[in-house]
């Protein structure tokens, strides 16, 4: 009789991580990046990783990188001790039914066990969900210094080393007339293969959204995320804009997506793994998406190369990808946290061949990093 492979331990670990600018939204200026991350090892003596992550502790959304800590060790974790490593569904089932919300926790832990159940298999998370239809993405870049010329130098720079040819612009901190003329000047200064998109991060009302758009598309940007909160305003707006208007926020999950659709909410919907409670589910929202029609787009919370690593997992099966993605977010990071680096070239991100998410850890970076400052488990990959 075949011997079942049970779930031995969970751990999470906060890492602090500084980043290489200060990084500016509407609701919070970002100097370092905190992530958990989280190590599963089962009995067959594989390991895999998770990373639950989120902008400005809680400024963003409704969890924080201690809380996603909490969440797991003192609900999930006991849960899923001794539980069968290889049904992983089942696995998450079971934390559903026990743990409401807390949609960036179940995402760390469930990229975990699909991690391991992948590398058990010798087959990329990839092909777990349904197989690659890529094998790199296009990634854009977020320009959000706070400040329009080192914008400017930033994009060119960046196009000066094929890494990355569409550029997001945080706005909303500042007055409209003077975020415009933020995006103008941009537009401006970089050549026609770049494209311009904007991320307002919730910062305005319907009114003054419905001018802004107006002023935008005629300054070039082609895309405007997430204007205003609220399902029923983003709705009234994508009927009028001639520009697309991309939903974010208002996507937490299957349930919202269909709100979403329903309403017309948008013409693009960013899909982000943790804001969606993990892989499947956002599996799901794309699924909704494409089924209404609507474009979808790699999303970020500005992971570390683990989730990052996740999502690109999971949009490799996308088939049609028009706009994208985001998922530089460890290129914001100073410090490596891999064995190796994740590889950005050509204005795209390379999926890696190799089993589960098809990296390692850098055990070193991971012991000068982490917050309680204790020296590893022990615990090891294998295989
Ligand atoms: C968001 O709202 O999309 C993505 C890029 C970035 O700079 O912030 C994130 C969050
Ligand atoms: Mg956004």
């Amino acid at each position: 009789m075949a011997v079942e492979i049970r779930i031995v331990s969970i751990e999470a670990i906060i890492l602090d991580l500084p980043t290489i600018r200060p990084h500016t939204l509407s609701m919070v200026t970002m100097n370092r990046q905190s992530m958990t991350v989280v190590r599963v090892l089962c009995s067959d003596g594989i390991e895999g990783l998770g990373e639950g992550t989120t902008i400005g502790g809680l400024a963003y959304g409704p969890e924080s990188p201690e809380g996603i800590k909490l969440t797991i060790d003192a609900y999930i974790t006991p849960l899923l001790l001794g539980h069968d490593a290889t049904r992983v569904q089942a696995a998450m089932d079971l934390v559903r039914k026990a743990v409401k919300g807390n949609h960036f926790s179940k995402c760390a832990v469930e990229s975990a066990l699909l991690d391991c159940q992948a590398r058990r298999l010798g087959v990329p998370v990839s092909e777990l969900l349904g197989g690659r239809r890529r094998e790199s993405l296009p990634v854009a870049w977020t320009l959000a210094s706070g400040n329009t010329a080192k914008d400017i130098d930033e994009a060119q720079a960046m196009l000066g080393q094929r890494r990355h040819k569409d550029f997001k612009l945080k706005i909303g901190a500042k007055s409209i007339e003077e975020d415009i003329g933020h995006v103008a000047a941009i537009r401006k200064a970089l050549p026609d293969m770049a494209s311009i998109r904007v991320d307002v991060n919730m910062a305005w009302r319907e009114r003054e959204a419905r001018n802004a758009i107006s002023a935008l598309a005629d300054a070039g940007c082609v895309l405007v995320e997430q204007p205003v909160s609220g399902i029923g305003p983003l709705a009234r707006l994508t009927q009028t804009s001639s520009i697309a208007i991309m939903a974010d926020e208002v996507l937490v999950g299957p349930e919202t997506a269909l709100e979403a659709v329903t309403a017309h909410a948008a013409d693009v919907f960013s899909i982000k793994i943790e804001q969606a409670g993990g892989l499947f589910a956002a599996a799901k929202v794309i699924a909704i998406a494409e089924t209404a029609g609507i474009s979808v787009y790699g999303g970020t919370m500005l992971e570390g190369p683990i989730g990052t690593m996740a999502a690109a997992q999971l949009m490799a099966g996308v088939k049609d990808l028009q706009w994208g993605t985001e998922f530089f977010g460890p290129l914001l990071l100073t410090e490596e946290i891999l064995e190796e680096p994740l590889l950005f070239e050509d204005f795209e991100l390379k999926l890696p061949q190799g089993p589960g998410l098809g990296i390692r850890l850098n055990e070193d970076a991971i012991s000068r990093f982490r917050r309680d400052g204790k020296q590893p488990s022990g615990l090891r990959v294998v295989g």
